[in-house]
């Protein structure tokens, strides 16, 4: 019983996080600073928004770019 309350609790707290905005970080999976086409595929409006976003146009999102999104 109690393995089965740790994985309902498990269940709510992956979907009430998955429901919030994702910050910066949970984009940069290699944790470089810079948020590459592939790492912002993981989001389809991200992937949209990638090209506008990129106002340096150097294929990667920066901290200051990521945060007009
Ligand atoms: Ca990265
Ligand atoms: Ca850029």
């Amino acid at each position: 019983m109690n393995s089965l309350k740790t994985l309902i609790g498990s269940l709510l707290v992956l979907s009430s996080s998955a429901a919030l905005a994702a910050s910066f970080s949970d984009y940069d999976a290699n944790q470089d600073g810079l948020i590459s086409k592939e790492e912002a595929a993981v989001s389809v409006e991200l992937s949209e928004a990638f090209d506008k976003l990129d106002t340096d146009k150097d294929a990667m999102l920066n901290e200051k770019e990521f945060s007009e999104y």
